[in-house]
């Protein structure tokens, strides 16, 4: 059964910076997701703080905000077919030694902090994050 869903995905500051954004966006096209929207901005802090406001109790919250607006990242809607699950396979585990071999986070992530993507985890997140960097 078709599921089309559309999932929020950014290339985060230690990918942009070694210039892997056009890799990466091909990694997306080559596993046939649509990239129907995207932009490169830089963010502020207080915008990082609360794109990941639902980590603001853990240790590294502080570090996450400052990484995330750091340098400037690459920012895209993607659809496909369960785009959700599908993207977060793609990506692999969040640390990149522990990714599976093949993913996004193993390819190209250099530690748990810098590694290289982020991908919604749920519908209801997917559209709180898209309208965070899309809506107009
Ligand atoms: P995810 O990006 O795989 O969904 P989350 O648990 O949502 O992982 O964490 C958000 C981001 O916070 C991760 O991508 C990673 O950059 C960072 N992070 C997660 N856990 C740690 C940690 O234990 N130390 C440092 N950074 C972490
Ligand atoms: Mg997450």
């Amino acid at each position: 059964m078709s599921n089309i869903q559309q999932t929020l995905s950014i290339i985060k500051p230690d990918a942009v910076e070694r210039n892997l954004s056009e890799e990466i966006k091909n990694e997306f096209r080559n596993n046939n997701f649509d990239i129907l929207k995207e932009k490169k901005v830089k963010i502020s802090k207080s915008e990082a703080e609360k794109f990941y406001q639902v980590h603001q109790s853990k240790p590294f919250y502080n570090d996450l905000c400052e990484y995330l607006s750091s340098g400037p990242i690459v920012v895209m809607v993607l659809e496909k077919n369960d785009a959700i699950l599908e993207n977060r396979k793609l990506m692999g585990a969040t640390d990149p030694i522990k990714a599976e071999e093949g993913t996004l986070r193993k390819k190209y992530g250099i530690s748990i902090d810098k590694n290289s993507v982020h991908g919604s985890d749920s519908l209801d997140n997917a559209k709180i994050e898209i309208d965070f960097f899309f809506k107009d």
